[in-house]
């Protein structure tokens, strides 16, 4: 039998099949609590730095106490890759509210839960899917409003995003594009989105309620690198259906480029030159050790 996974809560490392929470965890009746996404390439956590950062971000405005500092949390989420003998990993870090009572108030509930779980790399989208690109569906389903649950904390309420991607599968897609609260273009359920227009970048501002993402941020680098011009405005569900290319960014489907807009296919239909450039730098970047923290 292979040596199962361990799965880190509150300190101690269990066999994935035991890591068990309590049924009165606020994370689980509420969705009560924050959470990253991560990945590690080759022996290397792949800007750690920024998403301790954000996930400490997330959870100062729904006042949730993270019981470890910064570095410790660092330290754990090394430690669990290290105890799984893994180098290229998906890692799930999670911190809910922690045990309480059935009422919603957070007040009952002492001290979070920590979770952080590694698994061999997982792919969001087919390698041909990459190539080719995806097709995409702007849903009926609005991103969150920026007064309300809003996507800029990366919470556990991720019911908006799920209800997209059922839309999405119902009719075949392979992702769903969400509209902000003003019917302009917001970003995917798990992906930020850039547009090409005239060899320009295009992104929604995070005005529109997207998630500050990290990949995000690491493109409009990027792209400043490569001389290509990015601008952050609204961006109108026209102007995408008209686009010369577009793409999806995230730590989950990296740089996928979209093929299709409700039916409508973007630019011939074909990842773009400026997509194609943006790809591979991503790439490097993610090969890159000053890019992250060393599994050591
Ligand atoms: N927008 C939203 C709403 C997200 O959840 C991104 C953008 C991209 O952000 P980063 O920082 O990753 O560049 C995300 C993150 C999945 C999955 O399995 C995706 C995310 C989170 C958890 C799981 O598809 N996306």
């Amino acid at each position: 039998m292979t040596k199962e996974l361990l799965v880190y809560i509150d300190g101690k490392f269990y066999p994935k099949s035991e890591a068990k929470i309590s049924v009165y965890d606020h994370g689980l009746l509420y969705g009560d609590g924050v959470f990253e996404g991560i990945r590690a390439y080759n022996g290397v956590v792949f800007k750690l730095k920024e998403h301790i950062d954000r996930l400490y971000k997330s959870a100062h405005p729904i006042f949730l106490k993270i019981p470890l500092t910064k570095a410790e949390l660092s330290k754990a989420v090394i430690e669990t890759l290290k105890k799984n003998n893994l180098k290229d990993a998906y890692i799930r870090l999670v911190v809910t509210r922690g045990v309480g009572d059935l009422g919603l108030d957070p007040r009952k509930c002492p001290k979070a839960t920590i979770i952080i779980i590694t698994e061999p790399l997982l792919q969001l989208h087919s390698t041909e899917k990459v190539e080719n690109g995806i097709n995409t569906v702007i849903t009926w389903v609005r991103r969150n409003p920026v007064d309300s649950a809003t996507h800029e904390m990366k919470s556990l309420n991720y019911l908006n995003s799920i209800l997209g991607k059922i839309e999405a599968n119902n009719i075949g897609a392979d992702e769903a594009i969400c509209l902000d609260k003003k019917g302009y273009v917001c970003e995917g359920v798990g992906e930020n989105l850039f547009i090409v227009r005239d060899g320009k970048l295009l992104t929604p501002p995070l005005s529109s309620g997207a998630l500050d993402g990290i990949t995000r941020t690491l493109i409009l680098r990027l792209a400043k690198k490569l001389g290509i011009e990015v601008t952050e405005r609204d961006i109108t569900p026209n102007e995408l259906f008209t686009a010369d290319e577009a793409f999806f960014t995230g730590t989950a489907a990296e740089v996928a480029p979209i093929r299709e807009v409700n039916g409508r296919l973007i630019g011939t239909g074909k990842p773009g030159s400026v997509t194609k450039r943006i790809l591979a730098e991503f790439e490097k970047a993610a090969k890159d050790p000053a890019e992250g923290s060393a599994i050591k």
